[in-house]
């Protein structure tokens, strides 16, 4: 049935009207068991969702709408391996990748657990060798840097996470990360670096990709340049992908090859192979609690019921906002700065799986899907975009994330914190006209000050946020965070009734490219391009000659 037929799809509808703007501040005077009521805990993490604008009939009505649509059975045939990923007939296993323990995971009648462990412990044997110096550069020098080529899910969850856990890095190996085709990238990054001690790895699950085997062609030229001698190739690259032959083709030894399979998501993909450039930069026994941690939060997403299951909870307040109070965004704002790129990560993850109009039945939505995924860390976003978040007109959720210690300095950390706290607290407050006035007149100001002035320094309240409180941001805390985001987006999408683990979006620009690409180059201009692409070509062939 069309998801906004359900009676509980209408039921929410109603129940908005109903409820209407009743601000936050409301909600918290009427009940002093609020924190306690709307607050979920798994293993260091708090998550507190009490500030935002919902009821304890809110939820539960969001729990019956999970239910009518069969939210329970999607997750299981998750975990069973079905192939749910429908417009490419695979399975959608990453939790197999962090799956700890003895019992199997079957793919069409295959465990693929054995073939998970034998890549974890190749990788494992690789790290060491690479951080002991026993694997060494052609000349014989041992490797001091490591460059991960790869784009999209070949690159933005290595680049998240080794920059999340850098306080935990390996402090003999460097790990830069080249995405773009654009030539600054490469060139940019191996100025600095000596070919004897530099160590690639191709991240491209097809080994196809026209940006990453652009920058693995042009990272070989430098090799072979300064090396002279095609054989320096088995030592300086390795490749991560499920292309073998490709992988051959480009001149690296199948023994140097880490594999994964087609069940794996480029953007699930780096607890799988993919993560080598995190376990060289961190170790392998970090990249094993990341795994760990993604594991718990499986195994409590699967087993939880609704009412306390985390990821279940923000998927469907996610819904309230984006599908019935109408907002459009959804700020992430890490108070880490080491997790810099954790909102470019989440835009990946949710807007390429949820970014979708096409229903799993062919036909499609009358409803929104997938919010735009935006954010910086605070305390600098405080300096930026935040005025619009206290006094713009848009409803904006935001996901506080923080830690209560870090290994770096306390008394940063204490500033880091409050600031945190504040902002959610503002937002959820806001200021009343009055309030405002009465500050002015216990500041001294005339009144037709206090009155031109009164409405600048009004803030309405009611912006809505969770805050993800961890009690350490560590690799296994971390794991289950990008799980829960990961489960949170898989949740929505079952709910919006699209098909979240395929991305043919991407495709149309790629085609054009491919078209574009010989007339940049100087052959004749196609007659059928449209006049703006035609002009700037125009353009283009005159500031290039
Ligand atoms: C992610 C997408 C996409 C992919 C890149 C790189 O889910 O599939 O971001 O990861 O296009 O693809 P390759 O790994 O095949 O080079």
């Amino acid at each position: 049935m069309q998801l906004n037929q359900l009676p509980e799809w209408q039921a929410l509808g109603e129940h908005r009207d109903e409820i209407g703007e009743r601000h936050l501040r409301e909600l918290f005077a009427a009940d002093p068991e609020r924190f306690e009521r709307l607050t979920l805990r798994h293993e260091g993490l708090l998550l507190d969702f009490s500030k935002n604008r919902i009821e304890a009939r809110t939820l539960e009505l969001l729990r019956n709408l999970a239910r009518a649509c069969d939210l329970e059975t999607w997750i299981e045939r998750m975990f069973a391996g079905e192939p749910i990923n429908t417009t490419e007939g695979r399975a959608v296993l990453h939790t197999a990748l962090r799956h700890r323990g003895d019992t199997p995971v079957m793919v069409d009648g295959v465990d693929v657990m054995p073939a998970v462990r034998e890549v974890l412990d190749k990788m494992r044997a690789f790290v060491a060798a690479v951080h002991s110096g026993e694997w060494r550069g052609h000349g014989g020098q041992p490797i001091t840097d490591v460059v991960n080529i790869g784009i999209g899910g070949s690159d933005l969850g290595p680049v998240m996470v080794s920059e999340a856990l850098k306080a935990y890095r390996h402090r003999e190996i460097r790990v830069h990360f080249v995405s773009n085709v654009d030539g600054a990238h490469i060139d940019e990054t191996l100025a600095g670096l000596d070919p004897a001690t530099t160590l690639f790895i191709v991240a491209s699950k097809t080994f196809t990709t026209q940006e990453t085997m652009t920058n693995a062609h042009s990272a070989r030229h430098w090799l072979l340049a300064a090396l002279g001698d095609e054989s320096a190739v088995a030592r300086h690259f390795v490749a991560l992908s499920t292309n073998q032959g490709a992988v051959e083709s480009f001149g690296i030894d199948p023994a140097n090859m880490f594999e994964f399979w087609d069940w794996v998501g480029g953007r699930y993909s780096l607890w799988s192979a993919i993560g080598l450039s995190i376990a060289l930069a961190l170790g392998m026994d970090e990249f094993e609690r990341l795994l760990e941690g993604a594991a718990a939060m499986d195994a409590h997403f699967r087993e939880t019921p609704f009412e306390s299951n985390l990821p279940v909870t923000l998927a469907l307040l996610g819904i309230w906002y984006h599908n019935f109070l109408g907002a459009e965004t959804q700020a992430i704002v890490p108070y880490a700065q080491n997790l810099h790129r954790l909102p470019a990560y989440l835009q990946q993850a949710d807007m390429e799986s949820n970014g979708k109009t096409a229903t799993r039945d062919g036909g499609f939505v009358a409803w929104d899907t997938g919010p735009v995924i935006w954010g910086e860390p605070g305390t600098n976003g405080q300096h930026a975009f935040f005025q619009l978040l206290h006094q713009g007109t848009r409803l904006i959720p935001v996901d506080f994330i923080v830690a209560a210690r870090t290994p770096y300095s306390g008394e940063h950390h204490e500033l880091l914190l409050a600031n945190c706290l504040a902002q959610s607290a503002a937002l959820m407050r806001g200021k009343t006209t009055d309030e405002a006035r009465a500050e002015m007149q216990a500041q001294g100001l005339a009144a037709d000050e206090i009155e031109r002035l009164a409405p600048h320094k009004t803030y309405r309240g009611n912006q809505p946020s969770n805050t993800l409180l961890f009690e350490v941001l560590d690799a296994r805390a971390l794991g289950g965070l990008i799980a829960l985001y990961e489960h949170k987006i898989f949740c929505q999408g079952i709910v919006w009734q699209v098909c979240s683990f395929d991305q043919w979006g991407v495709e149309l620009g790629k085609q054009l490219a491919g078209r574009l690409l010989p007339q940049i180059r100087g052959a004749a201009p196609d007659a059928s391009l449209d006049a703006s692409s035609a002009g700037l070509l125009a353009q283009l062939k005159t500031w290039r000659k």
